[in-house]
């Protein structure tokens, strides 16, 4: 395994080695993180990385594509079948690429998008400032509610009626709410405006019938691959049939060059796996655990927005235990849990520092966690952010979150292969010389 690897770049083998230690000994609550399955890696890993094949199956402007073809071919069925969609475009590199396709396809320079803001739990690509979508588009933002911390429908529509957008973005990446596609679409109907459901975030629960389906209600619904969905790095852009040829003209050659057709077949293995029966519980599981993590939280004094979570995310207020998010990371870092610092709405600290912190359920729930493991994480947490000047009950968390990562392996063997074959072949060095 990676002997190839090894042989020719020793530094990238020991990152990459390195990354695989660090996945298996470290507790991943990144809410937007997963480990997809070695089926996905192998299939990213292979050949189809040498392949150019700007175009659509069956009209590209390479020859030498018929193997590629099959493998978008599918990508793009299976995705289809997934969401329920009559259109998919598998070729986006990212969910940012896939958002701007979409402005791309049917706005010009000028026109308005209205999207959440950033610090109220929207993304870049949504309008921010220093994100393209700003500089090319004019912007209107909403956001929460300042007493629930939710969106307030109410709002959305008197800003709508009074920005007469000409897209909307609906769609969040910090929001531990379900969202209501359908009163969006109301709105945008209301005020002629496209509508464009973001799903990176909530894509998993959505396939698996688990959160409203944005699919009936949007224009364009456009998503990541590898968040909830557990596939590899990358992005979808789903349509109605009427918006296909635009749509994909700006991917390309609106957009992008050449599709990562390795990525592609990845992406393909992604959405047959999520098409099979397991998928459902994974996602049923997810929902249960991010619960017993927020109610865990809750029981020792967390204030969580929104006072809980109903998808697969829970974002803590710290400001009561006078920490910021970025000291909470460093110390949860500490503690072998990895998560990221983040705004609530309304923060007074900026971005890089934050008063809060995102946590997620989808990557460990791969692993095998259940709720009574959620509990117990919630516990460490909070024992840690609560002492994090106690080195020796610090040290004491780290082996409990060892035993834990230990008793969930990711991907079972892969590393123990990886030491002895150094062994081995440290030995053959020293034998050799
Ligand atoms: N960076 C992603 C997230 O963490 O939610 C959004 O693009």
């Amino acid at each position: 395994m990676l002997n190839e690897l090894r042989r020719v770049d020793k530094e990238i083998y020991e990152a990459t080695k390195g990354e695989v230690r660090r996945e298996q000994v470290d507790i991943e609550l990144i809410a937007s993180e997963n480990y997809t399955s070695l089926a996905v890696l192998e299939a990213q890993g292979m050949v189809m990385t040498n392949k150019y094949a700007e175009g659509y199956p069956d009209r590209r402007y390479y020859g030498g594509c018929e193997q590629v073809d099959i493998a978008e071919r599918l990508a793009i069925e299976r995705a289809r079948r997934l969401f329920g969609a009559e259109h998919a475009n598998v070729q986006p590199h990212c969910g940012s690429s896939a958002n701007l396709a979409v402005y791309l396809a049917v706005l010009s320079p000028g026109d308005r998008i209205m999207g959440m803001s950033l610090d109220h739990g929207g993304h870049l690509s949504h309008g921010h400032p220093k994100n393209v979508s700003a500089k090319f588009f004019d912007i209107a933002r909403y956001g929460v509610s300042r007493e629930t911390e939710r969106i307030d429908m109410a709002e959305v529509e008197r800003i709508a009626h009074e920005s007469r957008p000409k897209l909307i973005v609906v769609g969040a990446s910090s929001y531990p709410r379900q969202i209501d596609f359908a009163a969006f679409a109301a709105i945008a109907r209301d005020v002629g405006a496209y509508l464009m459901a973001d799903i990176a975030h909530i894509a998993g629960p959505v396939a698996a019938g688990l959160h409203p389906d944005p699919v009936p209600h949007c224009d364009f619904v456009t998503t990541t691959t590898h968040k909830t969905l557990r596939g590899p790095r990358g992005g979808v852009i789903l349509c109605k049939e009427r918006y296909a040829k635009a749509i994909d003209s700006a991917i390309f050659p609106g957009l992008q060059g050449g599709p990562l057709m390795h990525v592609i077949a990845g992406k393909a293995v992604a959405f047959k796996e999520a098409l099979a029966p397991g998928f459902k519980h994974y996602q049923e599981q997810i929902l249960r655990n991010a619960k017993a993590l927020a109610e865990g939280l809750a029981q020792r004094g967390f204030r969580l927005v929104t006072g809980g979570t109903d998808n697969h995310m829970v974002i803590v207020d710290l400001s009561s235990r006078k920490l910021s998010g970025i000291d909470a990371a460093h110390i949860l870092d500490r503690v072998g849990v990895t998560v990221n610092n983040n705004q609530i709405p309304y923060d007074p600290l900026p971005p890089t520092k934050s008063s809060g912190i995102r946590l997620g359920a989808p990557a460990m729930t791969t692993r095998g966690m259940k709720e009574e493991d959620f509990r117990d994480l919630a516990g460490i947490i909070a024992a840690a952010l609560d002492n994090p000047q106690d080195e020796t009950l610090l040290r004491q968390l780290r082996n409990l979150t060892l035993d834990l990562a230990d008793r969930f392996p990711i991907y079972p063997g892969v590393l123990r292969r990886l030491c002895e074959q150094d062994q081995r072949a440290g030995a053959y060095e020293v034998g050799g010389e």
